[in-house]
């Protein structure tokens, strides 16, 4: 039986997020499994990961999955691609911003993705041609934030130089900007969705953290770059996101890579 895939994705990211909730509040707390200094997963990671898998392969049994813990199995040409918890420092600690990110690459582009924040209760979904919702408003980036100063959302982790993070933090102030950073790609796409930011960017991201964002902002009309797809199934590359409102944002994050691409 084939289910409408953005309804599944979105029941299936809801059940994850419950299920990942639970495990926190278990007595005894969650178990860890260190995979690089700043790199860890808990038992929720995992066991997440598995639930999803599973209800895809009860459901979509031809489809191939791509997870941040498992890999990829089956076909990558037809396949879901997912991260069960985004931000797992944050959801480990016990702050909000974290989240399950579910994705459909149909094996040209990112087709559809939802992400689920469950302690915000915030819920994005979008598919190409469909228009992106955040809890079920949907995503208009023709609404103009009255504040004047831009706001950035920026990620950062050991897999880039420092300096390249704070010359970026630097340019952003110079152009009259603001920036935050979250510790997590789905917050990041999730705030230029909500109209918080308008903009995501970050130098080097895994495709996992990005697919479900980069679909749902193109989906609602916003500007995506990312590194060439055969490189990102791979390994991390750069990914921007934004809602249009800032023409030269591309330049101002990464003045090197806007030079290359001219
Ligand atoms: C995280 C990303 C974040 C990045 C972190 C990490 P994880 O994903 O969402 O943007 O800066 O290094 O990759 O590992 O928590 O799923």
């Amino acid at each position: 039986m084939n289910a409408d895939r953005l309804g599944f994705a979105v029941a299936l990211a809801r059940k994850a997020g419950q299920l990942a909730q639970e495990m926190r509040a278990q007595a005894g707390g969650l178990d860890y499994t260190i995979k690089a200094p700043e790199d860890y997963a808990t038992n929720a990671d995992y066991a997440v990961e598995a639930l999803i898998r599973e209800r895809i392969a009860q459901t979509y049994p031809e489809d191939g999955v791509l997870g941040e813990e498992e890999g990829l199995k089956g076909r990558l040409d037809g396949c879901w691609i997912v991260d069960p918890i985004d931000g797992t420092t944050n959801f480990s600690r016990g702050m909000d911003d974290w989240g399950i990110s579910i994705a459909y690459f149909n094996g040209t582009e990112f087709e559809l993705g939802v992400i689920f924040a469950p302690d915000k209760d915030l819920m994005a979904s979008g598919q190409i041609g469909r228009g992106a919702f955040v809890n079920g408003l949907p995503v208009d980036f023709a609404r103009v934030h009255p504040d004047q100063v831009r706001l950035v959302s920026i990620g950062y982790s050991d897999r880039a130089p420092m300096h390249e993070y704070t010359d970026r933090i630097a340019r952003i102030r110079e152009a009259g900007m603001d920036h935050r950073r979250h510790g997590a790609a789905t917050i990041g796409f999730l705030g230029v969705l909500s109209g918080w930011f308008d903009a995501y960017y970050e130098s080097v991201l895994n495709i996992w953290d990005a697919a479900a964002g980069l679909a749902m902002v193109k989906a609602a009309g916003g500007v995506i770059q990312h590194g060439p797809i055969d490189a990102f199934v791979q390994g991390p590359v750069h990914v921007l996101a934004h809602n249009g409102r800032i023409p030269d944002i591309g330049q101002i994050v990464s003045p090197v890579r806007a030079q290359a691409a001219e």
